[in-house]
């Protein structure tokens, strides 16, 4: 099944254009589980999926939260993707790139090795470096465009010919999509540029949202911004808000509560 099929039938099951951030942090998780488990982070992970499988239309996976454990870090990512239901999707979040030699490997190992259904590719070495993940077209890959981040502007902002780069690499993903497997990244954060973004792109290319929550995008410019003609093709990222909602025994309840209230607001503005 195509990605961007995929992505229609859980965003119309669960009703949700919600996207959870399982990004693993022991600073930020119920300490209990520390004391009482010897695999928290499986735990844990397996918990928030539990309470919110109904409430999504996907799972992102930042692999820095993983590959920081090394082996068992690997582990702990081969099982999560495993615990979390076929039908809703699995992006991991690499943000990888390089020569196109090694492009190939990078987008080997996330499709084929951990399977997953998307993952974040960034643009910066051209079309020889994005030209691998793309072979795989019955997967999805979200190109950087405008990152979430206050230095997103040091880039991302640089003109050519009054065009800014952002805008530039829109245009490029439009261009890239003809097998209808792109996909864009743009922060909440600038809902000015998701607009103009999403104008670029047109109607038929998702584009992964971050930056609600913990970074203060808004919800309402989100989505309006964000969706197409028909209310769909974004995937609204939150992590932080929805993961460490709660930090006693209730974790996975609190996490619920929130992943619920994210989901109707974002449905609200749809
Ligand atoms: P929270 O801020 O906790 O909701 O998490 C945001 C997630 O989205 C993290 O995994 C970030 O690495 C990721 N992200 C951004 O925050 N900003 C971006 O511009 C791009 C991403 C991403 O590619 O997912």
């Amino acid at each position: 099944m195509k990605f961007n099929e995929k992505l229609e039938k859980i965003v119309n099951k669960n009703n949700s254009l919600l996207c959870v951030g399982l990004d693993i942090d022991q600073e930020k998780m119920p300490k209990f589980l520390f004391d009482s488990s010897k695999t928290p982070y499986l735990d844990f992970n397996k918990s928030i999926i539990d309470a919110t499988k109904d409430l999504v239309c996907a799972y992102k996976i930042n692999m820095a939260f993983y590959e920081v454990f090394g082996k068992e870090g690997f582990d702990l990512l081969e099982k999560t993707i495993a615990y979390i239901p076929k039908n809703i999707v699995v992006i991991l979040d690499g943000k990888r790139n390089d020569i196109g030699n090694t492009a190939k490997k990078y987008a080997q190992s996330l499709f084929e090795t951990f399977n997953a259904d998307a993952v974040t590719v960034n643009p910066y070495l051209g079309i020889d470096g994005v030209k691998p993940f793309l072979e795989y077209k019955d997967k999805c890959s979200f190109i950087l465009c405008r990152t979430s981040n206050t230095s997103a502007r040091d880039f991302q902002d640089l003109e050519s010919n009054k065009i800014p780069l952002y805008e530039i690499v829109a245009n490029k993903i439009k261009d890239w999509n003809s097998y209808g497997n792109c996909g864009a990244v743009v922060g909440a954060t600038y809902p000015d540029e998701l607009q103009k973004i999403r104008a670029l792109l047109g109607d038929e290319i998702p584009i992964l949202i971050p930056g609600i929550g913990a970074q203060g995008g808004d919800v309402e410019k989100t989505v309006k911004y964000g969706t197409n003609k028909d209310g769909k093709m974004a995937i609204i990222v939150s992590g932080r808000s929805i993961i460490y909602a709660g930090n006693d025994k209730n974790f996975a309840e609190k996490s619920r509560e929130a992943a619920k209230n994210l989901r109707s607001k974002i449905n609200k503005y749809r």
